[in-house]
């Protein structure tokens, strides 16, 4: 028995629905393994099934065993979908009001014989609790994330003297993530030297390394459907002073948030240890962002370690610490590992050096 499934039921019950519809991509992989790209499911109280087409069917029959595999008819996937709540005579029919388009949600009002109910982060929440499986494949995608960064610094060292550029140094990481088993990057890398660094989400391009850089790179890989996340900033030549006072900062803010997790506490309670930190140094309006996101089969879930997250900390949740601080002009720092909230706190999953790597 499909125990997930079954959890999602008990959702399905409390909201008084025959049916739901899940359309999400993540969610449809979470409930049935299926990886295509193109697939509804359906589940009743009693029946679980996965629409798809002609392309996939034989694919869904052999990663889906607990599902029905439906081939979709000329109605497409909603239509068949409809089709099979008429046969069960399902009234009340969930859909993820997150993931529904305009046009896919008038097409479902037009069948007045439903009464089709907007359900949000129903799957997601079920999500947000890894079971040892998950956690496991969560652990080898960081720990290709870790061999990656242990390959990338002699690599920039011999290199970065010979005209080495961001996206140089984003395309060693991606290929050596999948030579390393990964099936590809969780995001696009982000490596942004000297005063770009102090942009949170540059996109690596021409920029070659020079002394007096920052260097931040920010990356992960996804294996077997789950995605890791980890940044690391190094400088090039000696740091000045102010290098050494925002590294410090930052690295001193994310080992106080690290020490503080719990079971128990709400996500903006941990963001508020490191970004006390931050501000107490002087550079509270230079780290605009939340301290960190949950990962999982989507690079950013729920809940978040941030300012507005009321949500609490529980056994099994995965997320990242990630603080930084970005000077325009001078450039940034971040410094982000990933963590499992257990009973004593955290397994960090990241083993990454966080001293500040000087290259030379
Ligand atoms: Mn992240």
């Amino acid at each position: 028995m499909n125990k997930r499934v079954q959890k999602l039921r008990e959702q399905m019950e409390a909201l008084n629905l025959d049916s739901i519809l899940i359309s999400n991509r993540s969610n449809i992989r979470y409930l049935s393994g299926f990886t295509g790209s193109s697939a509804l499911v359906y589940i009743t109280k009693d029946k679980q099934i996965l629409i798809t087409d002609f392309r996939y069917i034989e694919q869904a029959t052999m990663q889906c065993p607990e599902f029905e595999i439906v081939n979709q008819t000329t109605k497409g996937l909603i239509g068949t979908a409809m089709e099979i709540a008429e046969s069960h005579k399902d009234k009340h029919i969930g859909f993820e009001s997150d993931h529904t388009n305009y046009s896919t949600y008038l097409s479902l009002k037009e069948r007045s014989c439903f009464n089709f109910v907007p359900t949000k982060e129903v799957v997601e929440n079920l999500r947000q609790i890894k079971d040892a499986a998950e956690i496991e494949k969560l652990r080898e995608a960081e720990r290709i994330g870790d061999l990656a960064f242990s390959h990338i610094i002699p690599f920039i060292t011999m290199e970065y003297k010979n005209g080495l550029t961001e996206t140089d140094i984003a395309l060693e990481l991606e290929r050596f993530m999948r030579m390393h088993g990964a099936s590809g990057n969780s995001f696009n890398p982000i490596v942004a030297a000297g005063s770009k660094s102090s942009l949170c989400h540059a996109v690596p391009g021409k920029e070659t390394l020079h002394e007096g850089d920052f260097v931040v790179m920010d990356f992960g890989c996804i294996y077997e459907g789950y995605c890791s996340d980890m940044t690391r900033t190094v400088v090039i030549g000696q740091p000045s002073e102010k290098h050494l006072e925002i590294y410090n900062t930052v690295l001193e803010a994310q080992q106080a948030a690290l020490a503080a997790i719990k079971i128990g506490m709400k996500g903006k309670e941990v963001d508020a240890v490191a970004r006390k930190i931050i501000a107490d140094a002087g550079y509270g309006d230079y780290f605009g962002h939340g301290l960190g996101h949950s990962v999982g089969i989507d690079i950013h879930e729920n809940p978040r370690f941030s300012v507005a997250e009321e949500r609490t900390i529980e056994k099994g949740m995965v997320l990242t610490v990630e603080p930084g601080i970005y000077l325009p002009g001078f450039g940034g720092v971040r410094i982000e590992d990933m963590v499992v909230v257990t009973e004593e706190g955290i397994e960090n999953l990241t083993h990454s050096k966080k001293e500040l790597i000087i290259i030379e």
